[in-house]
């Protein structure tokens, strides 16, 4: 069957477990024909990231940690090696120090507001860099952001700053790379129950919130998220770049 990825390839940066937002986005690109990489971030996780893997038939699977300037490297060499092209790469990785995601912002140390900044937001403009040279034909990047770069949400602390960044950094990295036909793009989702999610105080409460005020009135799922992805990781998104797409059944659009 025709499927809208077919001859694409990419790789898949933030899979962890089953329900990661990345393994919805996965799963819907196998789908449609893609032919993917994952990464994992460290030793920890590398057995669970290649037993998903192996579920699709996915036999690319690297390390990454993106704080570390080598692997990231390392990363596109392999890919390099072999894929010997690009076509998309996604993005699927935040990270905050916990006690910063509890109590104040303004309590906020230097150490907490440089992992969550370098961790959630600069990552994709190595990242962004380290792809260029492979998107020989153009290609599309998609990261994933949050409403709390917009508002301030309760909790959500230096994340909705590093958020911010990162949209900000979306528009930037399309302004550079649109000459040489490579989109950037990315999805705000709705908060969905992942383990990074989980490890929040008060997330099944904000979950239900979010249901009763949606103007779907309902929470939304990796796979709506994967579907979206697929969109702007397509042709079908052929003209979209710099993009913020909000995927959270229409949230972001209420006042009250
Ligand atoms: P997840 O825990 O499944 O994914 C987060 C990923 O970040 C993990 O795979 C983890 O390994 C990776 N990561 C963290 N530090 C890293 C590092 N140094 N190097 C490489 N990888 C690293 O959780 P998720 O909810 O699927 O999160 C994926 C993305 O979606 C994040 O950017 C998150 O901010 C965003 N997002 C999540 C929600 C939600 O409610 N779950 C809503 C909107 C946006
Ligand atoms: O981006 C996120 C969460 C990202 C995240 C989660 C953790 C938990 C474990 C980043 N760093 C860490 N560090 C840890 O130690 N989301 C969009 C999910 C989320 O988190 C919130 C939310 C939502 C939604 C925190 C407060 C309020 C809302």
């Amino acid at each position: 069957m025709a499927g809208l990825m077919d001859g694409k390839k990419g790789v898949v940066l933030g899979v962890t477990n089953k329900r990661s937002i990345a393994w919805g986005i996965t799963q819907v690109l196998r789908a449609e024909g893609a032919e993917v990489a994952l990464t994992y971030q460290g030793k920890r996780v590398e057995e669970s990231v290649r037993t998903l893997a192996a579920e699709l038939d996915i036999s690319v699977v690297l390390p990454c940690d993106v704080t570390e300037d080598a692997q990231i490297d390392a990363l596109f060499a392999a890919l390099g090696e072999r894929f010997g092209k690009l076509d998309f790469l996604v993005h699927s990785i935040a990270f905050a120090p916990k006690e910063a995601l509890e109590g104040e912002f303004v309590n906020t140390s230097r150490e907490a507001f440089r992992i969550a900044l370098d961790v959630s937001a600069y990552s994709l403009v190595a990242l962004a860099r380290g792809a260029r040279p492979l998107m020989k034909d153009g290609g599309s990047i998609v990261t994933l952001t949050y409403y709390g770069a917009e508002k301030a949400v309760p909790g959500y602390n230096v994340m909705g700053v590093a958020k911010s960044a990162l949209e900000s950094a979306v528009r930037y990295l399309a302004s550079d790379l649109g000459p040489e036909g490579i989109r950037v793009n990315a999805i705000s989702a709705g908060p969905v129950n992942t383990v990074a999610a989980r490890g929040i105080s008060g997330f099944t409460s904000m979950l239900k919130l979010h249901a009763e005020r949606a103007p779907l009135r309902r929470n939304v799922t990796q796979l709506e998220v994967g579907q979206a992805a697929l969109y702007l990781l397509s042709d079908l998104g052929s003209a979209v770049t710099g993009e913020v797409l909000h995927v959270d059944a229409g949230y972001h659009a209420m006042g009250m």
